[in-house]
């Protein structure tokens, strides 16, 4: 019979792997680059114990311990939207706008005036795409929160919100771009992308801006000096080809560019939506998923789990698989997720909650600003 410490060493050693996942373990150790062939192997082959041992290698040797997040909150100025996308459970149509919400620039104003003199240094803005709420009014918007509050950065709009309003302006992308960066816009947030294989986009979210478009946005954000996020959603209908097809392309602009600050997988959630009839993916494969992000992605260097979404417990787990970076406290100010059947019903977590948290996971807790630079270490509990 094998001694306990052979069986110890075969497992912990790359022993029992086929050749192929032990060159990729090589090249990750060197700092190479992974080609699409190589991620595609490891969502096919690799079990999580190996993609994760890998993630956790790079995730270490970028951050160390330290795991980041921000004390912010969010601005949805409405959930009705043009657009009919599958997997949303958060639109009303226009039609039934009354069903939705429409907050005027005064009740937007309210919700920052709220954090006056409270210690948060982003607002993040995000809904869908009003037919009537255009680009000056978005414009309007960020002055007033500007003027009101400099020091707050303005984080707003995705993709598609942007590919919708400039449109209607009759305004090129970076025309209208520019009218928003010079009216207080200083980050973009990373949803719309999804997966950007049109076969899958023709199947979940038909008529909003495409693949290509998305990318176009961020690089002319990154080309007048904004920085953005990425999002990638999973866990539908795509296979794991789209989803390294499209985390090349965020790889291959990132090269370009340098300018996105983050890549955030997102789960797809099946509550309430056209594709209930679904399953949602199991937290092994969601695993799978951050660290096989995490090795792909080498030119990003912060990968966020999005804890309203997943849950405290697996946001916490993915310490040790890639990711370093959990959002913000957030304050119960977003229902894009709750709507959709996410573990947080009333996503709040004080500093010191969250600091516990990434404690508990003997991670380091460091608030940071939107752009990542370090506000305060959290050395231990004293939020
Ligand atoms: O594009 C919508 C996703 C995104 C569902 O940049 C869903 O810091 C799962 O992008 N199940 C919008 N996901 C939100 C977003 C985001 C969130 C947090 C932080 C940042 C950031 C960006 O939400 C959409 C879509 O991909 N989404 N419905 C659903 N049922
Ligand atoms: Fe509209 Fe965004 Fe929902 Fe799609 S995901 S229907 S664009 S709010």
């Amino acid at each position: 019979m094998e001694s306990q410490t052979s069986f110890v060493n075969g497992l912990l050693s790359l022993q029992h792997y086929d050749s192929d996942l032990k060159n990729i373990a090589e090249k990750v150790y060197r700092q190479e680059r992974i080609t699409e062939a190589e991620g595609l192997l490891l969502f096919e082959k690799a079990d999580l114990n190996f993609v994760g041992a890998l993630a956790n290698h790079v995730r270490e040797r970028l951050h160390g311990n330290k795991t980041y997040f921000n004390r912010n909150f969010h601005i949805e100025p409405t959930n009705v939207c043009i657009f009919t996308c599958g997997f949303c459970s958060y639109s009303r149509t226009y039609k039934n706008k009354e069903d939705g919400w429409e907050l005027s620039l005064e009740q937007m104003m309210d919700i920052v005036r709220k954090y006056d003199g409270e210690p948060v240094t982003e607002v993040h803005i995000v809904g869908g795409v009003h037919p009537k709420m255009n680009l000056d009014f978005f414009c309007d918007l960020l002055t007033r929160i500007k003027e009101h509050r400099p020091d707050l950065h303005r984080k707003g709009f995705t993709a598609v919100e942007l590919d919708y309003m400039i449109r209607k302006a009759k305004l090129s992308i970076e025309d209208g771009m520019r009218k928003l960066r010079d009216a207080g816009l200083q980050s973009l947030p990373g949803g719309g992308a999804e997966i950007f294989a049109q076969e899958v986009r023709d199947e979940i979210c038909p008529d909003k801006v495409d693949g290509e478009g998305w990318l176009h946005i961020h690089e002319t954000a990154h080309n007048l000096g904004m920085h953005t996020n990425a999002t990638m959603l999973y866990g539908h209908v795509e296979t794991y080809a789209h989803r390294i097809d499209h985390m090349s392309q965020l790889r291959n602009l990132q090269d370009k560019t340098g300018g996105f600050n983050c890549f955030i997988p997102l789960k797809f959630r099946n509550r309430d939506n056209d594709m209930s009839y679904l399953t949602e993916s199991t937290i092994v494969e969601d695993l799978k998923l951050y660290s096989i992000a995490r090795i792909f992605l080498d030119n990003f260097k912060n990968i966020k789990a999005y804890w309203p979404m997943l849950g405290r417990q697996t946001a916490q787990l993915t310490l040790d698989y890639g990711v370093n970076d959990l959002d913000g406290t957030i304050d119960d100010t977003t229902k894009i997720y709750t709507m959709a059947g996410s573990e947080e019903q009333t996503p709040s977590m004080t500093t010191e909650q969250l600091c516990d948290l990434i404690h508990a996971a003997k991670r380091l807790p460091v608030e940071r600003d939107t752009l990542y630079n370090e506000i305060h270490v959290y050395e231990e509990t004293q939020a």
